[in-house]
């Protein structure tokens, strides 16, 4: 509980944290040289908004093991705290939105301040804490992670973010999972970017978080409100607040004291206890009173968190004043307000600041600089040590391979994951697997027949205790290995964001892999960028994919992922064509996701390129697998280490070029058979033909751009993958490049030596059909590849495939 002298305390830091704050966003629009682009965006009225709701939190109820996701706006707010608290460097806030200098929104990966969860793109941090609440009942309900306290993890939202329907779909998913453990604390400040919201919204959200078995706590009067609601006319005064519109408040709220009073006389009259009530206030006391909102009342705010006596998720929702304490408090344009030079004067006397100490931690506070410092050495969320590295699983170099004749990726995948399953390797214990209700149809039902689902609380399948033949036991307990979502594929990231952080938020590694259907990457795709950026590590398997599911049906297909696999950020992206491949690849991945360290981190804050982000593979990374549906012969062969690397590099001649070689073609994934074909007729006209199998599109390149760059440094003999493979090809040898997907996938490798490439892929989709008729049909069938090959070098007739008539 807070007494007088904390509250005494606090309320002076929350001086200091809203004018550091306030400060360096003005200093990084005035005080450097600021011509350079870093000048816009404002931030300085939603961290004003935040800043008493942030005071209370980390210096009065945050536990080290407390986790928070901060508005991205308030970026400015946390960095100021944590430096305030010996935890932030200087320069570091001097630099603001600069290169190396505190991120403008707060940022996992490159800010050096602690971050709990990155935010920026709204509504995802905030879902990020619920599914951090079940990751961590996950661990502990596995037996890992007792020798800690459980942590709270805590959202700090905008009530704008709320319009984001990522937000919506994770409370489903938190009430079906018993969530715990969970706040969320609402800035109502009534105001978005553009405008200020709709009326009575507080009352849909209070609705909404009762129905799905959350407690919410509104938060609406400060204590000098609640003290003049208790003088005589206090009760209109609060009838009147309480009915008043959202943008009159707002408006009433800019223009201040004599505003305030011109229109509560207005509407309340000139006479009787409530005038009365009025005039014993002068002008400011006034403006003071009427934005004396809870939001911005610490007392009030360290009464109702100190007073959580459960585990059940509980949303405050916080009456707030965009701007509070700003000259531009309220003003529906004040997003990106920033104040002027002018203004900044008046707020530095406001505030005792001395020109030149501005950054002085305890510069023109009241009480004692050491009763402040004590204070402060004494916070208990200050006394938070950074993460010990969670240990490491080995895996084996590989996987089983089956014997099977034909077999498609995607069986291939569930055979391994229920041999896995079978294991009781320690690797595989740490393995959590997790889909939005395609399991079954992304071939996990073996692994979760062996592995079970997971629940707090143990529920078995009603069928199999009838005895009704089921190919899949749907037990769950504490003790399961895969997490059931509902459909929501934003909902499969955030999770396996959650999961995929659980070495640095819960100290226990988890091992996670996701499935869904490949074209509904796209469903999640912000949330899987998010889960990237702040260096969460998973395995997505993502199958059915391209048009090859043909019959399925045409708005299932997927032609662009495999540019998402060579774009995203910190995903290695794979597209097998064979099972021993992808067994291959599985064991590399559940290793490679383990490996420390953030490729994309900048940690010298060095301009010079060669300090620049690295190779990723001692960094590692997350993993996207994308398969198939589509039965393919094995080949039969041995795996050679040589081999092996190779796959794992992202390609391998199945043909080896001749000397004179005039044509290649290089595959990737489910085409493979046509390829080969296709090849076969090819070589009949063509001298000393290649075949290239091309397993990863996106490792050949990350490593082509690396070994250009490191030459650009100096690095003379740095080489590659896909240098070493086309060195011997000669200079008119012609590429014919071909997978179900869009051709700009492989169409770059005619630039690593100049060789012309024809791309062959998939631009257009939606047809249903047979594989022979869709492939046919998109150009991607041996005939295809065949013409491409006889235009680009032309010679002798080739021959073609018969194709059945339409
Ligand atoms: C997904 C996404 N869309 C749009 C934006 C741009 N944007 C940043 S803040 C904001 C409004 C936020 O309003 P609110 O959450 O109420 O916070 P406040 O500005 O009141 O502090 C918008 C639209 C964003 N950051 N992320
Ligand atoms: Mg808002």
């Amino acid at each position: 509980m807070l007494d007088g002298q904390e509250l005494e305390i606090l309320r002076e830091l929350e001086r200091k944290i809203l004018w550091l704050a306030t400060w360096t966003i003005h200093h990084a629009n005035h005080g450097r040289d600021s011509a350079d682009g870093l000048k816009v965006g404002g931030h300085q009225a939603s961290s004003a908004s935040l800043a008493t709701i942030m005071t209370v939190l980390y210096l009065h109820v945050l536990r080290p093991h407390d986790r928070v996701a901060v508005k991205p706006h308030a970026s400015p707010v946390f960095h100021a705290i944590q430096y305030l608290l010996g935890r932030q460097q200087l320069q570091r806030l001097k630099d603001f939105r600069g290169f190396a200098g505190a991120q403008s929104y707060p940022s996992r990966s490159k800010d050096v301040d602690d971050v709990d969860f990155s935010t920026g793109s709204v509504g995802l941090g905030v879902a990020q804490t619920l599914f951090s609440s079940i990751v961590q009942d996950y661990v502990r309900a596995h037996g890992w992670g007792h020798n800690r306290p459980e942590g709270r993890m805590i959202a700090l939202v905008g009530d704008a973010e709320l319009d984001e329907g990522n937000i919506f779909e994770a409370i489903l998913e938190g009430w079906k999972q018993g969530l715990r453990n969970c706040w969320w604390i609402i800035d109502y400040n009534r105001q978005s970017l553009d405008a200020v919201v709709r009326e009575g919204l507080w009352a849909r959200f209070e609705a909404l978080f009762r129905a799905f078995g959350w407690d919410v706590v509104i938060l609406k009067y400060g204590h000098l409100l609640e003290a003049a609601f208790a003088e005589p006319g206090g009760d209109l005064l609060r009838r009147w607040i309480d009915s008043c519109p959202n943008q009159l408040y707002s408006a009433l709220v800019f223009q201040g004291g004599a505003a305030w009073r011109k229109h509560l006389i207005g509407d309340l009259g000139e006479q009787g206890p409530v005038a009365e009530l009025l005039h014993r206030r002068t002008d400011a006391e006034l403006a003071r009173l009427m934005s004396n909102l809870a939001g911005h009342d610490i007392g009030a705010l360290a009464a109702a968190f100190d007073a959580v006596d459960h585990d059940r998720p509980i949303c405050f929702i916080c009456y707030t004043i965009k701007g509070f304490g700003l000259p531009f408090a309220g003003h529906k344009d004040n997003h990106a307000g920033l104040l002027t030079p002018g203004q900044m004067e008046t707020f530095r006397a406001q505030m005792q600041v001395q020109p030149g100490r501005e950054w002085e931690k305890l510069e023109g506070l009241e009480l004692p600089p050491e009763t402040l410092r004590t204070f402060l050495e004494h916070v208990p969320f200050a006394s938070r040590q950074p993460a010990a590295a969670a240990p490491r699983f080995a895996v084996p170099d590989t996987l089983p391979v089956f014997g099977q004749r034909a077999l498609s990726t995607q069986t291939g995948f569930g055979l391994i994951m229920s041999d896995l399953g079978k294991r009781d390797d320690e690797f595989v214990s740490r393995i959590v697997t997790t889909s939005p209700d395609v399991t079954v149809s992304t071939n996990l039902g073996g692994w979760v027949n062996r592995r079970g689902l997971f629940a707090r609380e143990s529920l078995s399948d009603v069928f199999k205790a009838e005895h009704i033949a089921s190919m899949f036991h749907w037990d769950f307990s504490p003790q399961g290995q895969h997490i059931e979502l509902g459909i929501a594929e934003m909902n499969l990231f955030i999770q396996l964001s959650a999961l995929g952080l659980s070495h640095a938020i819960n100290g226990e590694r988890l091992l996670p892999i996701g499935t869904l259907y490949d074209p509904f990457i796209y469903r999640g795709l912000d949330a899987l960028n998010y889960a990237c950026y702040q260096g969460a590590r998973f395995i997505l398997v993502a199958t059915p994919s391209g048009v090859t599911l043909a019959p399925e049906g045409g708005a299932h297909q997927s032609i662009g992922t495999p540019l998402i696999g060579l774009a995203q950020d910190g995903l290695a992206a794979f597209e097998p064509a064979f099972v021993d491949e992808l067994s291959i690849i599985m064991a590399w991945a559940l290793d490679y996701i383990q490996r420390d360290g953030d490729a994309t981190r900048h940690p010298t804050g060095s301009l010079d390129a060669a300090d620049g982000p690295d190779e990723p593979d001692a960094h590692g990374g997350s993993v996207y697998l994308r398969l198939s549906t589509r039965p393919l012969d094995q080949p039969q062969r041995g795996m050679t280490a040589q081999l092996r690397q190779a796959i794992v590099e992202g390609a391998y001649w199945q043909r080896e070029p001749g000397p004179n070689c005039e044509v290649v073609v290089v595959y990737t994934g489910a085409v493979a058979p046509e390829a080969i074909q296709a090849l076969g007729l090819i070589a009949d006209g063509r001298r000393d033909v290649g075949l290239l199998a091309v397993t990863s599109a996106d490792r050949l390149h990350v490593g082509w751009r690396a070994a250009q760059a490191a030459r650009e440094r100096g690095d003379v003999h740095a080489g590659c993958h896909i240098e070493r493979l086309f060195m011997n090809l000669p200079p008119r040898c012609r590429v014919v490049t071909v997978l179900d997907g869009h051709p700009a996938t492989l169409a770059w490798l005619g630039s690593v030596y100049g060789h012309q490439v024809r791309a062959l892929g998939v631009e257009h989709f939606g047809q249903t059909g047979t594989i022979a008729e869709l492939y046919r049909y998109y150009g991607i069938d041996a005939n295809a590849i065949i013409a491409a090959a006889e235009s680009l070098a032309p010679g002798r007739p080739l021959s073609y495939l018969p194709t059945a008539s339409p």
